[in-house]
């Protein structure tokens, strides 16, 4: 213990102008009185001084572009993983597929009820590397869901884009429950901030919500008491690690 801190002391006189290499602390730790000519004997009592500061970063796993396709920050490990579905009282099949730069994969289809996490595997991992071009396809197979794929890649003003990616902090639209105030499903509850009607994610994740049934909302149907447009019926998580 004693020769560490007589290698401290010894740092803390050359720590002056001591550069970090980028996103690692930088700081000074000092003895408390000392010069920066000081050696701390053996059994020699002292006291230590820091100053550290720790850079935080918050790159992005993917961009979101305005089509809703995730776009890779870099070279990484892409994990989907399921958090619910809340489509025809879970009763009814739900499809979903992924594209990575034209390669085109089947992640699910089945129960509605059945897409929730399970354990500790994901529905879907993939290596990514940065600017490939990664879409989802979204399909209900009810006979008011028209059972087509409602592709990501495709315009927001499209009626079949009823979906939007979120990165944290984003607000949730105000055609959804979670925008507007309604119920919000169990299941969405730990990604949703009551208070400010935003989303709760780490900084490498984007959560889908994707409304399989409607294609216009209740603003756009003139229907206000057509609460079918919430946005809950395929709820999906997407990381990069
Ligand atoms: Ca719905």
């Amino acid at each position: 213990m004693k020769k560490e801190l007589y290698v401290l002391a010894l740092f803390a006189g050359m720590a002056t102008g001591v550069y970090a290499e980028e996103g690692q602390p930088t700081g000074s730790l000092w003895v408390n009185g000392s010069s920066s000519n000081s050696v701390v004997n053996e059994n020699e009592h002292v006291s230590l001084s820091w100053e550290i500061s720790y850079t935080i970063t918050e790159d992005p796993g993917a961009v979101i572009t305005a089509k809703d396709e995730l776009v890779p920050a870099e070279k990484s490990t892409m994990e989907v993983w399921p958090i619910g579905s809340a489509y025809w009282n879970g009763n009814l099949n739900i499809n979903l597929k992924c594209r990575v730069d034209g390669q085109e994969f089947n992640l699910y289809s089945g129960k509605s009820k059945n897409f929730k996490p399970s354990g500790n595997s994901a529905l879907f991992t993939r290596e990514v590397d940065e600017n490939d071009v990664i879409n989802f396809g979204m399909m209900g197979e009810s006979r008011e869901s028209g059972q087509y794929f409602r592709w990501t890649g495709t315009s927001r003003t499209e009626p079949a884009h009823s979906f939007i990616a979120l990165k944290n902090g984003d607000t949730y639209p105000s055609a959804s429950p979670m925008g507007s105030g309604g119920d919000v499903e169990a299941f969405l509850m730990p990604y949703f901030d009551e208070g400010t009607r935003t989303v709760v994610l780490g900084p490498k994740d984007v959560i889908f919500v994707v409304e399989l049934d409607r294609v216009y909302t209740y603003e756009q149907s003139g229907n206000a008491s057509d609460k079918g447009y919430d946005m809950q019926d395929m709820v999906f998580l997407v990381t990069f690690r």
